[in-house]
């Protein structure tokens, strides 16, 4: 069904954009507190439910890196990792102050060094990122953050998909970890693309599945596959709700990908019921404000949930309203669009 799809790819795009304008201004180390929940509530409220004028919310580099992929993989109509690479530092170049994490913004400042200089690209491009770190490479979840574009490229070919990641994300992350995590959000993000919202999600089945990918991948998953059984167990405690701050200590809410990839799954997992003090019957928004509690990364830990959230249940759950306050919100949209023009039109 056409429809569904492009509800669904609009949603995912959207999630990414929505999570971190909404999230970033709550980053900070420690889950927020009890009046700073109540506050988010309103603010949520507000945006949502009235028509009122004020300077758009901004983005930061999690959605900025997303738009930079989406708009190679549409102008290239495949993958190509020299034009990405280009695009990731044009865009910093662009506008510096989105926020990037310092090991992303080395890598970007020797990549644009290496432009003017015409060796070997394939080489070339994930040197950098090789180099950082004391050439360990980063395990932060700045691959994971950006990857939505590449899971709806490759929605239907799962093959692809697990080789597009591996490569974008070795641009700017080495570290098993960091590309570990990408695979990881990229595959939650493709299987909630397929699945029909309006049947009852099966939450065990749902991270099973995930656990029996990560563990076909070839590089080394335990750390994930433990973090999944985790997100399995404090879901299935429902004597003992678990509070914020035990989510918080078990998967983690800090901008390493292995302590914030299975957060925003629990995130998204979690919100398909009602969540106490969170009033809203709209899932996404749920999972949404959900994970911008728990503190940390939240740009990022939202922006993640946001986008399968948004893959699972499609665009019509956000709010016009909310949308228009959004820096480019019609862009991600268009992205979108774009997007499922090509996928389609490849099978
Ligand atoms: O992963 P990355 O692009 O950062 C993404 C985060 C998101 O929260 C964005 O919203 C933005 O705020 O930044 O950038 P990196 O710098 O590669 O990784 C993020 C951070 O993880 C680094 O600044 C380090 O603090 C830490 N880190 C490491 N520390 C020690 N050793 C990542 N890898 C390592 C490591 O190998
Ligand atoms: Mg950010
Ligand atoms: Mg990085
Ligand atoms: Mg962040």
């Amino acid at each position: 069904d056409l429809e569904l799809l492009k509800s669904k790819f609009r949603g995912t795009m959207l999630g990414v954009l929505v999570g971190d304008v909404l999230g970033s201004p709550y980053e900070g180390k420690k889950v927020i507190s009890c009046r700073k929940k109540i506050y988010l509530q309103r603010r949520l409220d507000t945006l949502e439910g009235t028509k009122f004028r004020e300077p758009v919310m901004e983005f930061t580099d999690d959605s900025a890196m997303t738009r930079s992929l989406a708009e190679s993989l549409i102008e290239k109509r495949d993958l190509d990792i020299v034009d990405i690479a280009k695009r990731f530092v044009e865009n910093y170049y662009q506008e510096p102050y989105r926020g990037y994490g310092t090991g992303s913004i080395s890598v970007l400042k020797k990549l644009r060094k290496l432009k003017n200089k015409k060796i070997e690209p394939e080489i070339d491009v994930k040197g950098p990122a090789k180099a950082i770190f004391d050439g360990r490479g980063s395990y932060g979840n700045g691959g994971a953050m950006k990857i939505a574009p590449v899971s709806l490229y490759s929605y239907n070919n799962y093959d692809n998909l697990l080789h597009y990641v591996k490569e974008v994300t070795q641009i700017t992350h080495a570290h098993e970890l960091g590309i570990n995590g990408a695979i990881l959000q990229a595959i939650a993000i493709q299987q909630s693309l397929c699945l029909h919202p309006s049947e009852e999600l099966n939450v065990s089945n749902f991270i099973d599945d995930l656990i029996n990918k990560m563990d076909k991948i070839e590089v080394e998953s335990q750390p994930y596959k433990e973090r999944l059984k985790r997100v399995k167990n404090l879901l299935s405690d429902t004597r003992d709700e678990p509070n914020e701050q035990r989510i918080a200590k078990e998967l983690g809410n800090n901008v390493r990908a292995l302590e914030s990839v299975p957060t925003a799954i629990f995130c998204f997992l979690k919100a398909q019921k009602r969540i106490k003090r969170i009033r809203t019957n709209n899932p996404v928004r749920r999972a949404i404000q959900y994970a911008i509690t728990l503190g940390g990364d939240t740009d990022t830990i939202a922006s993640m949930t946001g986008a399968i959230a948004g893959a699972f249940y499609g665009h019509e759950k956000f709010s016009r309203l909310l949308l228009s306050h959004c820096e480019q919100a019609d862009r991600f949209e268009e992205l979108a669009d774009e997007l499922l023009g090509i996928a389609t039109s490849k099978s």
